[in-house]
């Protein structure tokens, strides 16, 4: 019965040999293992491929819009809505050739008005009355952007695509541009365009 006695003593010595072998505190041996790493941080070889910042897949997708049914739409103006304050509902629509849209003043102090380089080429602009109701009929193909005039720094703006999407080149760049303007919501028309 002597053995395990013996192994018991052989690892308590071998315990107190690590202790011992710990530097006094405070000398330099004893700080520099003290700031010894832990462990390594080591780069993947493609870690500078992977974008910082990926767009979470489910909650920032953006849903796209389908073509509105018939050819008479309303667009409501808004002091707040499903999309935040100072909106257009719905802000981006897809319509046909020929269409009408109707902007209502559901509430007051707003407008709608076309953005002068942000509707097709040979499109007819519009600007409607403050508080006013307007309606367009939209018969140039492509993207339109409008604006409420009163507050287009709080990206108060819409999206009309009439038939295919052929001017979004132009304002994909214009957007761009525009969003330097605005004071709030600036990822708004981004967007917006990109659920066309
Ligand atoms: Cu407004």
């Amino acid at each position: 019965m002597r053995r395990p006695l013996f192994l018991a003593s052989g690892v308590a010595l071998f315990v107190a040999g690590l202790v011992v072998n710990a530097a006094p505190p405070g000398t330099d041996a004893e700080i520099r293992q003290r700031l010894q790493p832990i462990g390594s941080v080591s780069r993947s070889e493609n870690s500078e491929a992977v974008p910082i910042a990926t767009p979470a897949p489910t909650s920032m997708q953006i849903e796209k819009v389908t073509l509105s049914k018939g050819s008479e739409h309303e667009v409501k103006m808004l002091n707040s809505g499903a999309g935040g304050s100072m909106v257009f509902e719905p802000a981006v629509l897809k319509v046909s050739v020929g269409d009408t849209i109707h902007f209502r003043a559901t509430d007051l102090a707003h407008n709608a008005a076309s953005i002068v380089g942000m509707i097709p080429a040979g499109a007819e602009s519009w600007s409607g009355e403050m508080s006013q109701d307007i309606s367009v009929t939209l018969q140039t193909e492509g993207v339109y952007v409008y604006q409420c005039d009163p507050h287009v720094v709080m990206a108060m703006v819409g999206v009309i695509q009439v038939g295919d999407a052929v001017n979004i080149g132009e304002i994909e760049q214009e957007a761009e541009r525009m969003k330097s303007t605005f004071a709030m919501n600036g990822e708004r028309l981004e967007q917006y365009l990109s659920a066309l």
